[in-house]
């Protein structure tokens, strides 16, 4: 089983949308296995965003995550990282698939409403980075054999 890492950036928060977004991993199958809400500062937008250092868009980056709470959550369920990556939609909203989060709820590449891990080991990193291992939760649904196979 795999986990990913979530986040409802500051936009998903202020325009109402944590529910709709939550609605839609939770609708999928995916199983929620940890969240918090949190004011993030700049040394945890820095390491979380630390691959796109140099970038022209790094510093509207750190600006947008940190100007107000984000919402962090775990996700698991096979193959978990490219599941909610699909149903976030591609990076730039005017690409992303229709039906997806950011084609349905946006614009702009930089308002794009979430963050998804995109592969294992960014996972397993930001997934440290956000939760201590106690505030992730293991557990069974009782429809977990309706939804996974195995
Ligand atoms: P991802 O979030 O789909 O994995 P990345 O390429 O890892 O996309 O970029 C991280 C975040 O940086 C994006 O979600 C978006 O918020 C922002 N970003 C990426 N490219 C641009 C850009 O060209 N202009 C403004 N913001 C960007
Ligand atoms: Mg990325």
């Amino acid at each position: 089983m795999e986990r990913t890492l979530v986040l409802l950036k500051p936009d998903a928060v202020q325009r109402g949308l944590i529910g709709t977004i939550i609605n839609r991993l939770e609708l999928r199958g995916l199983r929620l296995v940890g969240a918090k809400f949190v004011a993030v500062d700049q040394t945890l937008a820095e390491r979380h965003y630390a691959i796109h250092k140099g970038k022209p868009f790094y510093e509207g980056l750190i600006q947008y995550i940190t100007s107000s709470p984000v919402m962090a959550m775990v996700w698991e369920g096979p193959q978990a990282i490219a599941a909610v990556r699909q149903t976030m939609g591609a990076t730039r909203p005017i690409e992303a698939s229709p039906g997806s989060v950011r084609h349905d709820f946006g614009l702009e590449v930089g308002r794009n409403l979430t963050h998804a891990s995109d592969g294992p080991e960014t996972a397993d990193e930001e997934i440290a980075l956000w939760f201590q291992p106690d505030e992730i939760v293991s557990w069974s649904r009782d429809t977990d054999r309706w939804i996974f196979e195995g």
